[in-house]
């Protein structure tokens, strides 16, 4: 045995990660169900460092040293369990198993505690960064045990990107699922984020009228101040290319339906079960969702829209720096609501995850690292406890300095009848939170009306419920 690690799932994401395990100076050894793969990455990039190519499971579990630590890189879901149920019988206590896939969390769960009553460690791990993140470093979101941790941590912290202070982009996120969940939301965010962008864009198209490659120039100048970010910067690539064969704008000449792995489908339906309102990510959702439906599309095709006159030529500049403020301030809501999510999956699986500590990891690595992630590092830093980003002094201030020009560009995007779900939803969530009173009051009212949901008083203490079909008197519920 002389492997340090092991990879078994050579497709795209398993064989950059060999690499970059080789490329680090460790031994690695690797597998996959079909050998030809395994044959071609050591003959392709064997000079990288030193692979031991295993064909059978035997023989890939003997090439590990012990502990063993063998990652798994294979489709998740099915195969994920089919390659665990191959490969457990074959391993030994105080060995540890490591998924890399894109797994439900409630599945790593599930996994780690049966793993576990067998002595085997498993520890789901939430890789970002894609096929490129995977060879040159990717941020790493271990979850499994502390234990495990100790054995595999020195490693995922040599092949993970490194944030700009030099920092690893991974940490041990928490037990069981903890990585897995943090990925999730990770990927969660990205969705809101990515639909935050393309309103913007869609606004600086048809409101302001500029052309994509004015799009694009214009977010290469976002991007070198405060919306310094991985995706700002690919926006402003796919705007300014063009597409070969038609000489059009590339963006032009793809059709306008996004689609949809599952990821980001989970974060919403898991928030839904926490009770967190997730509202930017699941409007992010929902408007893939809305895309894809080509026959509602066609159906509402002739529907009126508003008579509202186009913005003067003049007005264009003042309002693409507008949209840049509602998007900074939209997407501290994303970002809000992202990490409150992660606070209320550590809190009802008691993962004790350290927020700072997952800002701090998507800083570089990950489809949404950011300048901006520092700063959310810098604020649960200083206040470990914070409830909210937007209670931290800068952010709100800046997004009460942004207000306005927020308010003004989800108004005109009303009136120009321009659609911006994740604008007006983080604008929304926004002004929700900071109501004095909201109208839940009478939401209750009619629950207790038609349900005799019973309400609680303002001036009181006690649960209450109104003899609506009666006399209308009140009385004291319980
Ligand atoms: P795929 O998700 O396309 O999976 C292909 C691999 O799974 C191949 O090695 C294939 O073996 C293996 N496999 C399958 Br399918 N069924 C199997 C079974 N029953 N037993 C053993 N092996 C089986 O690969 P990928 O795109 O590299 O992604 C790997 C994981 O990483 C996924 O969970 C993905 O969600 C996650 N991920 C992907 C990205 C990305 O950017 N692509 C980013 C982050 C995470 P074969 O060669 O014999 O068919």
């Amino acid at each position: 045995a002389t492997a340090q690690i092991g990879v078994t799932g050579l497709a795209v994401m398993g064989r950059n990660l060999a690499r970059n395990f080789a490329r680090n100076g460790y031994t690695v050894a690797v597998h996959n169900r079909t050998t030809a793969k395994t044959d071609a990455l050591v003959e392709e990039f064997g000079d990288e460092g030193t692979f031991v190519a295993a064909r059978t499971p035997e023989e890939f579990v003997a090439a590990l040293e012990r502990p063993r630590r063998l990652v798994i890189m294979v489709k998740a879901g099915d195969p994920t369990d089919a390659v665990i149920r191959e490969f457990a019988p074959l391993l030994e206590e105080g060995d540890v198993v490591i998924d890399g896939g894109n797994a439900h969390f409630e599945d790593t769960r599930r996994r780690e505690k049966e793993l576990r009553e067998r002595g085997i460690h498993f520890v789901g791990v939430g890789i970002s960064g894609g096929e490129e993140g995977a060879l040159e470093g990717p941020s790493i979101m271990p979850g499994g045990s502390k234990e495990s941790y100790e054995s595999l941590g020195p490693m995922l912290e040599k092949i993970a990107a490194k944030a700009k202070d030099g920092t690893p982009c991974t940490t041990h996120i928490g037990p069981d699922a903890a990585g897995h969940f943090v990925k999730m939301v990770h990927n969660g965010i990205e969705y809101a984020d990515m639909q935050l962008i393309a309103e913007a864009y869609d606004l600086l198209r048809r409101v302001a009228g500029y052309s994509p490659a004015k799009i694009a120039e214009t977010f290469r100048g976002w991007n070198t101040g405060r919306l310094d970010s991985y995706l700002i910067e690919i926006t402003a690539e796919v705007l300014a290319h063009t597409d070969a064969a038609t000489g059009k704008p590339f963006v032009d000449i793809v059709q306008d339906r996004a689609e949809q792995k599952g990821t980001g489908r989970w974060t919403v339906q898991i928030a839904l079960d926490l009770g967190v309102p997730v509202s930017g990510i699941a409007e992010a959702v929902f408007a893939r969702s809305l895309s894809g439906h080509a026959d509602l599309r066609e159906a509402a095709r002739e529907l009126p829209g508003p008579s509202a006159t186009p913005l003067a030529e003049a007005e264009a500049a003042a309002f693409a720096d507008r949209v840049e403020q509602a998007l900074y301030a939209s997407k501290i809501v994303s970002y809000t609501q992202g990490f409150h999510q992660i606070r209320a999956g550590s809190e009802a699986y008691d993962w004790d995850i350290d927020l700072g500590a997952v800002a701090s990891i998507w800083r570089a690595g990950c489809i949404i690292r950011a300048a901006f992630l520092d700063r959310i590092r810098a604020a649960y830093d200083s206040r470990p406890g914070l409830v909210s980003l937007l209670s931290d002094d800068e952010f709100a201030q800046e997004i009460g300095a942004a207000q306005d020009d927020w308010r003004a560009v989800v108004a005109e995007a009303a009136r120009q009848g321009v659609p911006t779900p994740g604008f007006a939803a983080a604008l929304s969530y926004y002004d929700g939170l900071r109501a004095d009173r909201l109208p839940a009051a009478l939401t209750q009212g009619q629950r207790d009306y038609f349900g005799a949901h019973t309400y609680r008083r303002t001036d009181r203490e006690g649960t209450f419920h109104t003899l609506w079909g009666g006399d209308r008197s009140e009385t004291v519920a319980e």
